[in-house]
């Protein structure tokens, strides 16, 4: 018989193949087996859980189709519609709006509550006695797809409710928001895909959706979705005089509701609030395509009623798209790291979303030809995201005649190896390891402010290194000598010798840091962090076993592989080997095993940090020893303030608690041990 440990391992091995098949049949559209093939794995999963339950888990595949095959997720039926919004672009239709509201109701100054449109998916969930028990998408208002699994990866939902001081819980009650994705993740997410040469988001919202709709939560979870909840689908047992009450009590209950939310007297106040954040959007982490208006009370939301599909109570004001009419002068293909070759448009500079725009990524061949982009066209310029500048289309009207079609080099710009297409993906690939212009990227990273953070080790000096031949790799950075360095371009004597100590200094960093400057593919700063952490020195990392690194937590199987093969290319050993001989630290050092010296200490996070997200950042907090809390009270002692901190922040200041910036809570851990 077998081992029961072994069958453990059959059924995890059979769980991870169906995920895997899901995933490229039902999102990639591109199946890897036949159907037959695949229900016979699916049989011996069955067969194995069902002579083992106790090896059965409730996030099986087998679980979630109920028996039959998978078509995705069940339909769920909401209590109350989900309608939508009534849209306008023109704060002239606002004006008209309260004029219909106030002659309707015969109220001179109804009052209302304005609020951020987030520009996300709509989602309604479901609480039981105060348990989270189904979370759906809007769907077709009627009806939606059950997205529970998916949702519980939102850190910020909330599975309990807080119940306040005296108040019991409600029976049922259905709370309604908006998903989204943080615009540094899709700028993260669309990065990978596009080194992986897969198709890309076109902007957050489709992110968020495409995230929502995934089979596997697993994959859902490390898309870092977040939330804003902005209203009550159905409250038993309970009623508010109006959505600013409804508000607070959200917000009490322990639901993420957004800051920015404003109660205004009259229709001018909208207005210019309205106009304030059309100015302001592009500093939110997150997009707003505009604004909603909604009476405040909810008695006169009945008197207005709705239509079949919108309230009459409120409207939407839609903000003009940021769009750009620019000329695309000229195309640039761009290597990378791992030596994707990327075409880039060179734009005639135009201010957009409040920075300068000059170049823009094109993706791939199949973009450029999709969207029949030619040197010398005239391009619409958006942002998604608000980050990332993209050509939306060509004006074809403009055309010449004299524009030029452009295709993909087929060797590579910087070292004239042929390129190469890989199966199943769009990107062509420089497979030279020693290629200059790959070169020259693996080494910024390496030097990078995440990474190693060797100040000094700048483009153009990294370009000159490279070209001179004084480095082959980033392992020769810790050869070089004052005397080389100084007689390089541009270089004077003062700026060598700081590049000199920078390099020595960063022989010292702690381990996370060498491990995300290595470059391995897929490993971003938190799972260099995680994988530091968990081997504690880089010689255990490179000898551990695929089964170990595949079961380190949030480390999935791609990663694992891709850490695995790192660690055995002979170029790749050699070149940790020069490190440790240079006298780069590649030990977790002792100090961080004593890291508690947040112990007992008790912080809140508010606002959006830029390195971690805000849970990581507890999680962080709570690793160290630390406590850390939602809300700010006089026990607090740090409130940890990020960019858009607020309501904690205010409160914090009105407590006199310590508040820090992200920068200095790093320094307080760093003196902790961690380095992050
Ligand atoms: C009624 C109220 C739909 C919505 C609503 O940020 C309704 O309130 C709605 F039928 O879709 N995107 C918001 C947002 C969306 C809606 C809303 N409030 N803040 C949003």
């Amino acid at each position: 018989m077998r081992m029961k440990k072994d069958i453990k391992k059959k059924i995890e091995e059979l769980k991870k193949q169906i995920i895997r098949h899901n995933k490229k049949y039902y999102v990639d559209n591109k199946p890897e087996i036949s159907d037959s093939e695949y229900d016979g794995i699916m049989d011996e999963l069955k067969r194995l859980e069902e002579s083992h339950p106790d090896l059965m888990s409730p996030d099986s595949p087998t679980q979630r189709v109920g028996g039959e095959a998978l078509k995705g997720f069940k339909t769920v039926e909401h209590r109350v519609p989900m309608l939508s919004m009534d849209n306008t672009y023109s704060p002239e239709e606002i004006i008209e709006f309260d004029e219909r509201v106030r002659k309707n109701l015969e109220v001179e100054k109804p009052g209302y509550v304005v609020e951020l449109k987030i520009d996300g998916v709509s989602i309604s969930l479901l609480y039981e006695k105060g348990e989270f028990i189904r979370g759906a998408t809007r769907g077709d208002g009627v009806k939606g797809d059950d997205v529970t699994l998916n949702l519980k990866t939102i850190k910020s939902l909330p599975l309990k409710l807080e119940a306040k001081k005296g108040a019991a819980l409600p029976n049922l009650f259905e709370a309604r928001g908006e998903v989204y994705m943080p615009g540094k993740i899709f700028a993260g997410i669309n990065e990978e895909k596009e080194e992986q040469g897969e198709e890309l988001f076109a902007n957050p919202r489709n992110a968020a959706a495409g995230s929502l709709k995934l089979l596997d939560s697993s994959i859902v979870a490390k898309r870092h979705l977040d939330m804003w909840i902005y209203g009550i689908g159905y409250i038993g047992g309970r009623e508010f005089k109006a959505q600013s009450d409804a508000l607070d009590f959200l917000k009490d209950s322990g639901f993420p509701v957004n800051p920015h939310i404003k109660k205004c007297g009259s229709i001018e106040e909208v207005i210019e609030y309205c106009n304030q954040w059309q100015e302001k959007r592009h500093k939110l982490e997150y997009d707003i395509d505009g604004m909603v208006i909604k009476v405040d009370f909810f008695s006169y939301q009945r008197a207005l009623g709705q239509t079949s599909k919108s309230p009459r109570w409120m409207i939407a004001y839609k903000f003009p798209a940021e769009r750009k009419e620019t000329v695309l002068e000229d195309i640039l293909v761009q290597i990378g790291r791992t030596g994707t070759l990327t075409p880039v448009a060179v734009l005639r500079p135009i201010e957009l979303a409040g920075s300068t725009v000059s170049r823009a990524s094109l993706h791939n061949q199949d973009e450029i030809g999709r969207k029949d982009i030619r040197i010398g066209d005239h391009v619409l310029v958006e942002k998604a995201g608000e980050i990332i500048p993209q050509i939306v289309e060509v004006v074809k009207k403009k055309r010449k005649g004299s524009e030029k079609e452009f295709s993909m080099p087929k060797k590579c710009p910087a070292c004239g190896s042929a390129v190469k297409k890989l199966k199943n993906e769009v990107a062509l690939r420089c497979e030279n390891m020693s290629c200059p212009a790959q070169l020259k990227e693996r080494i910024r990273h390496f030097a990078s402010r995440d990474a190693m953070d060797i100040e000094g080790m700048g483009e153009a000096v990294v370009a000159q290194l490279v070209d001179n031949k004084m480095i082959k790799d980033y392992g020769d950075i810790y050869n070089l000598k004052h005397i080389k360095v100084a007689d390089m371009d541009r270089m004077a004597d003062k700026s060598a010798a700081n590049l000199i100590s920078a390099i020595e200094k960063s022989k010292s960093n702690a381990l996370n840091r060498l491990v995300y400057g290595l470059g391995i593919r897929h490993v971003g700063v938190r799972s260099a962090w995680i994988l530091a952490s968990r081997f504690k020195t880089i010689d255990a990392l490179a000898e551990t076993s695929m089964e170990e690194l595949q079961g380190v937590n949030e480390i999935g199987p791609v990663m694992a592989e891709s850490v695995y093969n790192f660690f055995r290319t002979e170029e790749n050993k050699k070149l940790i080997d020069k490190l440790k001989r240079s006298g780069v630290n590649t030990e977790e050092k002792e100090t961080s095993l004593k890291s508690k010296n947040l112990e007992g200490k008790t912080f809140v996070v508010t606002g959006s940090m830029e390195g971690f997200s805000r849970n990581e950042m507890e999680e962080l907090i709570r690793s160290m020893g630390g406590n850390a809390s939602s809300s700010v009270s006089k026990n607090t002692d740090y409130v940890i303030a990020g960019k858009d901190p607020g309501s904690k922040f205010e409160k914090a200041k009105q407590l006199g608690v310590k508040i820090v910036s992200e920068q200095e809570f790093k320094k307080l851990i760093a003196g902790a041990g961690r380095d992050i």
